[in-house]
Parts: C-alpha cells; sequence; structure tokens
C-alpha cells in the first residue's frame, strides 16, 4: 500500500516538473494558448513527459485544469483557514466565500480575465489532425506528444472514444481518434490500437461512421466520396427568398457545412501512401473496393444515432446526389467562387480565429487549397490552430471555442460584486471590468450584407474581440456587467474609471433589441431566420437542433436581465421599446415553460440550469414564489428535484433525454444554480434553501476550491462541454446571494 502510495507520488512529482515546462500566455485582448519552454528535439524527454501524463478517466472523466491552476497560483500564498470557524451559518457562508474568492482571485491571468478548461467534445482535434496531416504542416513536438496523451486518457475500457469525455463509446468518436492517432504515428501493433480496431469493426467498421465522420475520412482518402451525399456548393445560389436558403440556417452550422462544400465541390483528397493505404484495410470489415458507397451514405451506428435523418431530407439527398452526376461546370465553379469568398471574409473579419473549432479546421484546409501552404491566409490560420488547444493533467485538448474569457470573467464579476463581500477584491473587479471594456466590439463588419451578418457594433462576443462574432446573451451580459460594477464601486466608494460610457451602452442595447425574435425570445447569435421544418434538412445524425438559431430561455433570460437593469439606471432612453421588448420577452419566457414549472436548459445541464435563467427573467418582470404561478411552480419543481443530502444533481443525460436524469451524486453546480433561481424568486422555505447552502459548504476543499464532478455544460443537445470555472464561479454567487438574503434577517 504504502509502496502504491509513493509511486503515485513519485508519478505527481514528475507530473508536476513537466508542468512546469509548459506557460500559460495571454494577451491584453485575452487571446491564449501555450507555449513548451522545454527542448523541442529532446524525443527522451517528449516521451517522459507524455507518459507522466497519468490520468485515471474510470474515476472521473473530467480533468480538474490543474496545470493551469498549479501554474497561476504558483508561489501565491493559500489563505489562512485556521480562524474559519463560525457558529452560524450566515457567518460560515461569509467565511466560505471569502476563501472561495480568495482562491478564485488567484486564477486571474495577468490580462485580468478568468480562464480554463474548454474542453469536451471529442471529435474536434482529430479534424485538426487530419488537417495538419494533409497540410503536411506538423504541430509542435511537445503538443503532439501531449495530445497523444490526451487521445489515450480519454480511451474508453472499451476501446472506444464517445462523442465527449463522458459518452459512451461511438463510431465517430472512435474512428476519428483512431485515425489522428495513426497519423501521429502510433503503429497499429499497439495494444490500445488493437483494441480500438476491433471496437470498430465489431460495430460495422467505418461505412457506419455519421456523416461529419465521412468527410473527413473523405479529405484523408481513406473513405470515398462517393460515400457522402451531396453537400451540393449550388445551395449557394440558389434565390435567396426561398426558406431553405443556407444563409438561414443557424451561423454555427452554415459555417461548417460552408467549408466543407468547398472540399467537397473541389473533392479535396490526400494522395495515396502507405499510411492511408494501410488505413483503407484497418477501418473496415470488408474490401475496400468491394465497399458499396452509394449504401455508406446513408448508413450509421446505432451507438451514434441521436436523430435520423428525415423523409425529406432523404428526398433531397436523391435529388442532389442524382445532380452530381451531371452539375454543369460553370455552376460548380460560380458556386465554388462564392463560398471561397465567404470562407475568407469569415477569416478576415474573426482575425483569423473563426466562429468555430470546426470550421477553424476546415477553413485552413480550403485555403491552403485555394492559395497553398506558403500563402499568408493559410499560414494565418496555422497561427491559431494553437488558440483553441489546452493543457490540462490529462493532456492537450481542442476547446469547443478559442475560449470563454469574457463569458467567465463576466459571470465571476456578477458574482463576485453580487454582496458586500466582494468588497475585498475591488481591485480585481476594477481590473476585471477593464477587460470587459477591451471586448466590446466597436468596428462594423465589412460585406456584412453580402454575406448575411447581423451588424456586430456594440456587441459582446464570448471568448475575445478579435473573435468578433457578437452574441445575444453575452452582449446582454456585458451590459449588466458595465452596470452592475459601476453601482458597486459607487455605493462602496470605490474608485472605478468608467471607461464604458453610456454612448457605447446604448449601441449594446439598440443591438440586443434588434436581435429579438417575432416569438418575442432571443435566439444564440442573430435572430430566428428560418421556419422550424428547416430542422427536417439536419443532415448530421448527432446533433440535435443545429439549422435553425431558435429562441433559447438563457438566451432570452440574460437579454430580459441585460434590458431590465439597463433601463433601471438609464430610464430614459427609449423607453416604451426597451419596455415592450420586456413584456414580450417575459411572455415567451412563460410560454417556454414546461407545465410541470421546468425548463429545459440549452447551455447547461440543464434544467437546473433553464430554471435559474427562468427566474431571473420573471424576477425582471417583478415576478415572484409569492405573486406569480410561474414562478412558484417553477421553484415546486427544483424542490421536487432536491435530494436528501440538500443538493441538486443532474446527470448530462437529462440534455440528450429531455427530463430530468438524477445523477449518481448531488452537484456543487446544479445546487448553485437551484439555489440561485430559488433565492431569486424569494422562495419562502428557508429550509431547502439553508440544507442546500450547507451542502455547497460541506464540499468546499481547505484551499477554497471545489472539487471538479461531472460535465456542466452542452450544445445542441447531444454534445457534452466543460466549464471549469463553474465549479468556483457558481457556488461564489450562491453563497453571496444567500448571504444577501441572510443580512436582511
Ligand atoms: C457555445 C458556447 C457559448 C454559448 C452560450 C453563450 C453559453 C449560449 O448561451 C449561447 C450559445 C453559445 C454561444 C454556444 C453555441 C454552440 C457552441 C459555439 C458553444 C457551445 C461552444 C461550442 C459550440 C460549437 C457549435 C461547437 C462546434 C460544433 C458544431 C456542431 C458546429
Amino acid at each position: 500500500m504504502r509502496d502504491k502510495a509513493s509511486l503515485l507520488l513519485k508519478a505527481r512529482r514528475t507530473m508536476n516538473e513537466f508542468w512546469k515546462k509548459w506557460r500559460f500566455v495571454s494577451t491584453a485582448k485575452g487571446r491564449q494558448y501555450w507555449e513548451y519552454l522545454g527542448n523541442e528535439e529532446d524525443a527522451e524527454e517528449l516521451e517522459q513527459m507524455q507518459a507522466s501524463f497519468q490520468f485515471e478517466k474510470s474515476k472521473n472523466a473530467n480533468s480538474a485544469d490543474q496545470v493551469y491552476r498549479f501554474l497561476a497560483r504558483e508561489n501565491k500564498t493559500s489563505i489562512n483557514s485556521a480562524d474559519t470557524k463560525a457558529d452560524n451559518l450566515k457567518e460560515q457562508v461569509s467565511l466560505a466565500s471569502k476563501k472561495a474568492m480568495y482562491f478564485y482571485e488567484q486564477l486571474l491571468t495577468e490580462n485580468h480575465f478568468i480562464t480554463g478548461d474548454y474542453g469536451g467534445p471529442m471529435f474536434l482535434l482529430p479534424g485538426l489532425i487530419i488537417v495538419s496531416y494533409l497540410s503536411n504542416t506538423p504541430l509542435k513536438k511537445s503538443y503532439q506528444a501531449l495530445i497523444k496523451a490526451y487521445i489515450f486518457n480519454q480511451q474508453n475500457e472499451d476501446g472506444g472514444w464517445g462523442l465527449h469525455i463522458e459518452a459512451p463509446s461511438g463510431m465517430f468518436g472512435t474512428c476519428m481518434n483512431y485515425v489522428a492517432l495513426r497519423l501521429l504515428g502510433l503503429e497499429k501493433e499497439d495494444a490500445r490500437m488493437k483494441l480500438a480496431r476491433t471496437w470498430i469493426k465489431e460495430h460495422g467498421g467505418a461505412t457506419q461512421v455519421p456523416s461529419w465522420g465521412k468527410f473527413y475520412l473523405s479529405v484523408l482518402n481513406v473513405y470515398s466520396w462517393k460515400g457522402n451525399n451531396s453537400l451540393f456548393p449550388e445551395m449557394w445560389l440558389l434565390p435567396k427568398w426561398l426558406p431553405f436558403y443556407p444563409a438561414k440556417y443557424w451561423c454555427h452550422a452554415r459555417m461548417v457545412y460552408l467549408p466543407m462544400a468547398y472540399c467537397f465541390g473541389n473533392k479535396i483528397q490526400h494522395p495515396l501512401n502507405d499510411l492511408t493505404l494501410s488505413l483503407r484495410e484497418e477501418l473496415y470489415t470488408e474490401p475496400y473496393q468491394n465497399i458499396d458507397w452509394s449504401k455508406a451514405r446513408n448508413a450509421c451506428s446505432e451507438t451514434d444515432l441521436f436523430r435520423k435523418s428525415s423523409p425529406l431530407l432523404k428526398l433531397l439527398n436523391g435529388f442532389t446526389n442524382l445532380y452530381e452526376n451531371f452539375a454543369p461546370k460553370f455552376l460548380r465553379k460560380k458556386a465554388l467562387k462564392f463560398i471561397l469568398a465567404y470562407i475568407q471574409a469569415e477569416d478576415e473579419h474573426t482575425n483569423y480565429i473563426n466562429i468555430g473549432p470546426v470550421n477553424q479546421a476546415i477553413n485552413s484546409l480550403a485555403m491552403w487549397h485555394a492559395h497553398g501552404k506558403d500563402s499568408i491566409e493559410f499560414n494565418k490560420h496555422v497561427e491559431h490552430w494553437k488558440d483553441y488547444l489546452w493543457l490540462a493533467e490529462d493532456g492537450i485538448k481542442m476547446q469547443g471555442y478559442n475560449g470563454a474569457q469574457f463569458w467567465e470573467t463576466a459571470f465571476t464579476m456578477n458574482a463576485m460584486n453580487e454582496s458586500d463581500l466582494g468588497s475585498e477584491f475591488a481591485s480585481s473587479l476594477n481590473n476585471m471590468y477593464a477587460f470587459i471594456d477591451t471586448c466590446q466590439i466597436q468596428n462594423g463588419i465589412p460585406k456584412e450584407k453580402l454575406f448575411f451578418r447581423h451588424p456586430n457594433e456594440g456587441g459582446w462576443p464570448f471568448s475575445t474581440v478579435e473573435h468578433a462574432w457578437p452574441i445575444t446573451d453575452c452582449t446582454a451580459d456585458g451590459i449588466k456587467t458595465v452596470i452592475k460594477q459601476h453601482q458597486f464601486a459607487r455605493q462602496r466608494n470605490i474608485a472605478l474609471n468608467e471607461t464604458v460610457s453610456f454612448e457605447r451602452l446604448t449601441k449594446a442595447v439598440d443591438l440586443v433589441l434588434s436581435f429579438q425574435s417575432e416569438d418575442g425570445g432571443w435566439a444564440s447569435y442573430e435572430k430566428r431566420r428560418a421556419p422550424f421544418w428547416i430542422e427536417m434538412l439536419n443532415p448530421s445524425e448527432v446533433f440535435g437542433e443545429i439549422m435553425v438559431d431558435y429562441s433559447y430561455t438563457e438566451c432570452s433570460s440574460s437579454s430580459i436581465q441585460g434590458l431590465y437593469y439597463f433601463h433601471k439606471e438609464y430610464p430614459d432612453y427609449k423607453a416604451e421599446e426597451i419596455k415592450h421588448a420586456l413584456v414580450n420577452g417575459i411572455k415567451f419566457i412563460k410560454n417556454n415553460q414546461g407545465l410541470d414549472g421546468s425548463w429545459y436548459g440549452s447551455w447547461g445541464v440543464c434544467y437546473t440550469y433553464g430554471a435559474w435563467f427562468g427566474l431571473e427573467a420573471l424576477a425582471c418582470g417583478e415576478e415572484f414564489y409569492h405573486n406569480s404561478e410561474s414562478a412558484r411552480k417553477a421553484c415546486d419543481y427544483l424542490i421536487s428535484k432536491q435530494r436528501t443530502d440538500g443538493s441538486w444533481g443532474e446527470s448530462f443525460e437529462s440534455c440528450v433525454r429531455m427530463k430530468y436524469v438524477q445523477h449518481e451524486k448531488g452537484q456543487i453546480i446544479n445546487t448553485a444554480w437551484a439555489l440561485l433561481g430559488l433565492l431569486q424568486a424569494k422562495y419562502p422555505n428557508v429550509e431547502n434553501i439553508e440544507k442546500g447552502i450547507q451542502f455547497l459548504l460541506s464540499r468546499q476543499e481547505e484551499n477554497g476550491d471545489f472539487p471538479q464532478e461531472g460535465i456542466s455544460g452542452v450544445f445542441n443537445k447531444n454534445c457534452m462541454e466543460t466549464y471549469t470555472s463553474y465549479r468556483n464561479v457558481f457556488p461564489i454567487w450562491a453563497l453571496n446571494r444567500y448571504y444577501n438574503w441572510a443580512l436582511t434577517k
């Protein structure tokens, strides 16, 4: 026993030694990436480093962001917790919250924003590896070593990989990660590779991979383009008034299918070599030349199938596949020219960061194809690949975005300035305020009309100003955070340079107003553009609701809050318009509530997240437990899910199955969301609230941190996303809100 412990200790020590060889780099505008300080050419050292990144997925698939946290807190003193004893709950909460904030403050980057691991999805990294292989642009060796470590660390016991870290193995995750490892030099005889291959073959081989996998394998030339349904580049030449004109799709689907259509139209394919020839043998259950590609087009493993293709899509695929046989050259050329110009506009507007990780990889490929390996266009992409890569104790992963810098910093500020307890952290709050200022988008979009863009001026993005896509709720959060920080400082006589002017706030308000959809709600990036039935054209088997930018409870609630706090502070600006928007917004929130009082959370796990947003929105309409049926039902719903230990805990399965699924254990983050909602709704039964608070206190660690539990973010119903900061920010917020409430008692 002792031997094992000392071995573990030794492994930890060597791991820490390797952590110290990495440096986290950030800029004032929030750009961030990791840099290796060791020797890139020392193969032995890199091998040792790779081996030292041991991670026990069977205990918890979620890494705890230990590397960043270790480095950020190195040479900083832990809070002295000897005197953290108090006998009444209010005092305990005050001490716990201060301790939590003290710890959390140490995680701020030198550029004053909060950051952390934003991984989760398991299909992103292989996409980038495939593109780097195709373009013969290998990632640095230090990166390669820890990417391999990561992929192996996240391999499931059955040899496969899921769509995201907590998911059971699927064909998409398994084929993609298997191929990525092979491209990174893993031998097919390696035991772990054999296990993965067995998984693939036992589940029918790579013909069963979902359509996005078919795409990636096709560019690599280990799957035939004939085995894909047409990506129909000519759809961009169709009349714009058509309800299914692609400019009306959700921007993420639009920006992914755009470069995919470019690759499809140009039939980009890696030349055959030993490795790809071998992969053609490794991935299938029958000889490659015998595969019936037209049959493979619609094949998808049961393990991956979240939603079946609709009959309408099948019908349209029938037409477009037929069309491929006689597509006039001039039309294809015209379509591809338009697509390329569109990709270039997205690249320029986002400073080559791109809206997300998927089009970052595929746009890179398009630029490489169109302009060559040495072109500025391609190299600007390569320069930004690292913006998406994150180092944690399970290795290097690809994140869902180029970070969550604005989003998490804004939450942090609102959590800390919620009560007087935040006063001790005034200088950090002021610094974060300056970062929030930096994040506001102040220049427009080139060729905005030509490429179907909603204006972005005055908006706030999710990550950084250079990313430059404004988001409805982020914009509203920007407004709220700025106003709350102004108030916080004024009320406490804290000197704050209020650099975000009234004029700039009004620009943001105008944008939020312009984002409101006809149903009264707010979608994510734009107004809803397409009718709901367009979802029937969703070609992805693994993602739900990707075609339309729907109105969401969360985005609507945040927009309502932004407008509400602005209106309270500046009652003269567009008063009627704002009031009207608020009334319609709150109506939408109520319409979106389930009969049982619940709200489905689309971006967090899940009903507790929805309930928090729903109740915040109602509070902006002065609706609380005592005077609103909607609020009462929502609180009762939450209470019905509270566990005997006072906690709430949801499994990510809630998102997938669209019904509340209890986690095996109570979860800190769900508990905090539920408490935030109940407290905001003025829920009268103190006992429930205090039991929840007690649960949070019981989970706090000695140094003020909270443990990393299950995954807490989601997108498109079926794919989960890590938000490491949530385990800190939400307990802080809930404790501070409780503290305020306790003061009035
Ligand atoms: C995000 C991250 C942020 C998130 C919130 C702001 C939290 C939300 O309230 C609105 C939607 C938004 C902006 C969002 C949308 C979907 C994203 C961009 C992501 C979850 C991060 C990753 C995900 C993206 C779609 C991943 C790539 C996969 C595809 C299917 C294209």
